[in-house]
Parts: structure tokens; C-alpha cells; sequence
């Protein structure tokens, strides 16, 4: 499966909390040109339900847990995100499903371009006939 996860790098100080970051380039594998998070989704609900053709992410849940399914068409996986040093960075095609496991859960995402519709693919028949023509051409 074409994903990878990784540690953020996470300060935690005594009494006052922790901070997490990371440095586009040096931490993950590409440059950032658009950050989005997905707040208010209650406990239960299931988004996603698509693969990007080119877009390069970092996934992180500062906040709550949250399942993520990855999909390449062959085999599927689950990767629990439930602490801000969680990451998981996804460089090529796969299905995504995510599932909020807990009230008031935040994704966020770093992508490596900005938001295009065209890059979506959102029909599963579809992304399994665009993976089996990536597999010939290769
Ligand atoms: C992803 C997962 C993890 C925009 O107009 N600009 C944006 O930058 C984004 C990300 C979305 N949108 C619009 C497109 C839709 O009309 O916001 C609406 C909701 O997007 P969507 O249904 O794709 O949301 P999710 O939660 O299913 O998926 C999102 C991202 O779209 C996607 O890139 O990988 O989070």
C-alpha cells in the first residue's frame, strides 16, 4: 500500500501542553500550497469516499480519533489517527474513507496544490479502472 505514516515532531511540557509541527520539504516529502481541517462532524459519520490522481497529503488529527480506510484497489487498511503526532502521508492514488470515532474530532490536511475538482476521482468503478490503467502504462 502507497502510504507511509510518521511521527510529528511533538514538544510536551510539563503542566502546559504540547506542540507539534512539521517543515514542508524536511518533514514531508513535498511542498505545501494549501492546508485545509474538517471541524463539527459528529460521532459515527463517514466522509471521504474518493482518491486524488496527483495531490500529495499529510493527514493529522490534532484533536479526537479518527479511522482513515486507504484503498489501492487491491487491498484496503485501516490507520487510527488519535494523537497530534500522527501522520499519515499518502503520494499516490488511493480511496479514502474516514470515520469520525469520537465527537469533535479535527482533521487537518497539508496538500501539495491547490484545490481542484478535476484531480477527484469519485466513483469507486472508476478509480479501480483508473489503477488498473496506471498498471498497464507502467
Ligand atoms: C481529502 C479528505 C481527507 C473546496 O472548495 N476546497 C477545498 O480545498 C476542499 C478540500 C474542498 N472543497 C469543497 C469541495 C466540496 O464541495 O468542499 C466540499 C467538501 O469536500 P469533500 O466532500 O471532498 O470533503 P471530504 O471530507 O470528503 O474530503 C476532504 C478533501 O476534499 C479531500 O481532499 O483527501 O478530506
Amino acid at each position: 500500500m502507497q502510504y507511509r505514516t510518521i511521527d510529528i515532531k511533538t514538544i510536551n511540557q510539563e503542566g502546559i501542553g504540547g506542540l507539534s509541527f512539521f517543515e514542508a520539504e524536511k518533514d514531508i516529502p513535498f511542498p505545501i500550497k494549501r492546508i485545509y481541517y474538517i471541524t463539527d462532524v459528529p460521532m459515527g459519520i463517514k466522509r471521504g469516499f474518493h482518491a486524488h490522481k496527483e495531490l500529495k497529503q499529510l493527514l493529522f488529527c490534532p484533536y479526537g480519533k479518527i479511522c482513515i480506510t486507504l484503498d489501492d484497489g487491491i487491498n484496503r487498511e485501516d490507520i487510527i489517527l488519535d494523537a497530534p503526532s500522527k501522520g499519515i502521508v499518502i503520494e499516490s492514488p488511493l480511496w479514502r474513507e474516514m470515520l469520525w470515532l469520537e465527537e469533535n474530532s479535527v482533521l487537518c490536511v497539508a496538500a501539495s496544490d491547490y484545490y481542484s475538482e478535476q484531480d477527484y476521482i469519485r466513483d469507486y468503478d472508476e478509480f479501480i479502472e483508473f489503477q488498473k490503467a496506471k498498471e498497464i502504462a507502467q
